[in-house]
This record gives structure tokens, C-alpha cells and sequence, in this order.
């Protein structure tokens, strides 16, 4: 399966820093509720979990983006929660709220009990879904595949969802860093497993999603995120180049540790807006590609707007990397959000490829 040549391999070029013809692009959250397609889908399901657990109408709404824009790459559609709730959490959603557990991590002794699932019995239907949408591709875009960082996954396994302030996954590695490293140290081996799985399964390249590293302090983020972080990028199979599936380490507010993160071994650092591309480029000096880093509110203004602001993201990229645009991979600096316009989102691909052609 892997051995099939893409129609438009943009993306694992830029990935390695290899030339393309025009800047690729796909958007964190392309699968989502701005889409009418996609809440009909959702609709159809049930909810956003009998979705996600269902591989046909999993793969429906990850190609539904494709069919609207010439994105560069599909992201299957599931959640950084299926890991936890695969190890006996209780992951559900409550109406009108985001997503909870049942039965989160309140102690050390939770922590004893947990194990890594099985990825082919515990997390089957996600890669039933990866299977499903490489083979609907048929070779059109390559396909992510993608997981939570370790500590954003023990942040909604320790605070029990959503948090305002992560004061009890704060208190527990502050108390606790033993039982702390426990928790962190399972859900790697964990987080490892299910991306080899969905590689195994299909998947081309791999994000690791480290949304909540940037609310830890610089001495408490190397300690309890980038350690896993980088553990994960040497443990995954290396191959030659070639056969590995290129991976991309993204998190907001990353920009403090641009350098540990572009020399552990991943292929490309995912930044927010709160950098520049140039600054970052510069930073990375070439050791990795880069993807970002519109500010996603950016799709509220007008397409003229963002058509200016694209320009000026791929200008500024192409300005900090030696006068080339080589390297770089066009994504927000986080997720579409459901109020957004369609149309917008339309103008922004748009604007990639026009104006980073060569
Ligand atoms: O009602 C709905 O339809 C639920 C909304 C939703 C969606 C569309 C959730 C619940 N998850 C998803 C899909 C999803 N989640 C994808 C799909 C692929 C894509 O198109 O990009 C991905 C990659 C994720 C990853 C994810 N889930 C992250 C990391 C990325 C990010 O946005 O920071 C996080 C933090 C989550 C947790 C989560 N799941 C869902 C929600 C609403 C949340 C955020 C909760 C919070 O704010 O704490």
C-alpha cells in the first residue's frame, strides 16, 4: 500500500525539505463544524463520538475538506482523547460541553493500574479508519495520522476535560513528580504504539499535538513535556529517509524551546502565530521544515485580508530560510473554529498556491 506513488506529494516533500512547485497547505481542524457536510454526517451518527468510532463516516467527513479545496493532505478525522479512553477512562461528552471522563486519574494508585492498549482489539475502529480513508484516497494526498502529546493527554486525563488553569495536573507534577513521570511515562509508550499502528495502517506522516506544553513554566515543560516529546521522535522507526512517516511536532507556545524541538529528531516543528516565520526559520537554521502559522482568527477578515496576510507569512518564511521557500508546510498556527466561513477557508488555500508558485 505504501509503496503507491502519490498523485501530489507537496506535502512529504516539503516535509523533508526536498522542492515543490507551490507551498502545500491542510489546516488543523479542516474536518469540522464550519462544514454543513460535516454536521449533517454528525447529525447522521449521532454524536461526535459514534462519528469518530465509526470508520466509514470517519473517512466521509476527513474527505469532505478535499472535495470543497485542493488541500495538500487529508488528517484523519478522530480525537487526541481515543488513547485515554481506550485505557478505561470513560471519555463522553456532556451537551453543550466539551469532552469529560468518567473515571480520570485521581490518584497514584490510578496511575498503577493503567496499561497501554492493544491497537488492534482496543483502538481497532481508529485504524479501520486510517485503512479506510488510504484506500479512498487512492493516492490523491498523502494521509496524517496524528495523537496528543503526552502531557496534553494527562492534562484531560488528571483535570477530568477541559481546564481553566491545570491546577490538578499542576498540583499532582509538583507533589508528585514520581508518580507524575509514572502517568507521563505510560501514556508514551502508548502514544508510540498508536502511531506506529496507524503508520502500519496507512498513515504517511504523524503530528503530535503538544496543545497545553505552553502553559507550563520553561523549567516545568522540559521536564514533564519536551522529555516525551523527544522520546517519542528517537523511538520512532527511523527507515532511511524514505520509509519513515515524516513527523511533525506541534504546540502552542512552543517558541521558547524552537531549538530542542528541531534537534530531536522530528522532521518538522508546527508553530502558533505568536512567532514570526522568518524568527523561527532563522532559529531552526534548516535543521527541520517548518509548518504554519496564520493566526486562525485571520478568517474573520475579509479574502482580500487574507490573501495580504498569507503573502506576507509565505514572504516572511522565505526571508528567515535564505531566500528560499523550501521547508515549509502552510497550516494555521491552531484549529478552524465552527463559526468560520467556508468561503474564507477557500481563499486562504487559494492564496498558498498562487502566491508561493515558483
Ligand atoms: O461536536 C463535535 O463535532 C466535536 C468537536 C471535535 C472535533 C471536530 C472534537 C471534540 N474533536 C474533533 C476532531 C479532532 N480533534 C481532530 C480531527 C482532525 C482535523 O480535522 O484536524 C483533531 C486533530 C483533534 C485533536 C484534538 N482534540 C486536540 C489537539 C488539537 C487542538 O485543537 O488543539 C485537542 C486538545 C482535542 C480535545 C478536544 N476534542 C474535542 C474538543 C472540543 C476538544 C477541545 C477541548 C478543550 O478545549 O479542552
Amino acid at each position: 500500500m505504501s509503496s503507491q506513488p502519490l498523485a501530489n506529494d507537496r506535502f512529504l516533500r516539503a516535509l523533508r525539505r526536498q522542492p515543490v512547485d507551490r507551498t502545500p497547505v491542510w489546516l488543523m481542524r479542516q474536518a469540522g463544524r464550519y462544514l454543513p457536510e460535516y454536521r449533517a454526517t454528525r447529525a447522521q451518527a449521532g454524536s461526535f463520538l459514534q462519528l469518530a468510532k465509526n470508520p466509514e463516516l470517519a473517512c466521509e467527513v476527513t474527505l469532505q475538506p478535499l472535495r470543497r479545496f485542493p488541500l495538500d493532505a487529508a488528517i484523519l478525522f478522530s480525537d487526541i482523547l481515543t488513547v485515554p479512553d481506550a485505557m478505561g477512562l470513560g471519555l463522553y461528552f456532556a451537551d453543550g460541553e466539551g469532552p469529560k471522563f468518567e473515571r480520570p486519574i485521581r490518584s497514584a494508585a490510578d496511575i498503577d493500574k493503567l496499561g497501554v492498549p492493544d491497537m488492534e482489539t482496543d483502538l481497532r475502529y481508529v485504524m479501520d479508519a486510517v485503512r479506510t480513508i488510504r484506500r479512498e484516497l487512492n493516492g490523491s494526498v498523502p494521509l496524517i495520522g496524528f495523537s496528543g502529546s503526552p502531557w496534553t493527554i494527562a492534562c484531560y486525563m488528571v483535570e477530568g476535560g477541559g481546564s481553566d488553569n491545570y491546577s490538578k495536573v499542576k498540583s499532582l507534577a509538583l507533589n508528585d513528580p514520581a508518580a507524575m513521570h509514572k502517568l507521563l511515562g505510560t501514556v508514551t509508550d502508548a502514544v508510540i504504539a498508536y502511531l506506529k499502528a496507524q503508520h502500519a495502517a496507512g498513515a504517511q506522516a504523524l503530528q503530535v499535538f503538544d496543545t497545553w506544553g505552553g502553559v507550563l513554566s520553561p523549567s516545568m515543560y522540559r521536564e514533564f513535556s519536551l522529555r516525551y516529546l523527544q522520546r517519542i521522535a528517537a523511538e520512532l522507526p527511523r527507515g532511511d529517509g524514505e520509509t519513515r512517516a515524516p513527523l511533525i511536532l506541534f504546540g502552542k507556545g512552543n517558541d521558547p524551546y524552537l531549538d530542542e524541538l528541531a534537534a530531536s529528531g522530528a522532521e518538522a516543528v508546527g508553530v502558533d502565530w505568536t512567532i514570526g516565520l522568518g524568527d523561527a526559520a532563522r532559529r531552526i537554521g534548516g535543521r527541520t521544515a517548518l509548518q504554519g502559522n496564520l493566526d486562525p482568527v485571520t478568517l474573520y477578515a475579509s479574502p482580500e485580508a487574507i490573501r495580504r496576510e498569507v503573502g506576507r507569512a509565505l514572504d516572511d518564511y522565505r526571508d528567515g530560510n535564505g531566500g528560499s521557500r523550501e521547508g515549509h508546510v502552510f497550516n494555521l498556527g491552531h484549529g478552524l473554529s465552527p463559526d468560520m466561513s467556508p468561503e474564507h477557508v477557500g481563499a486562504l488555500v487559494a492564496a498558498v498556491h498562487e502566491l508561493s508558485a515558483r
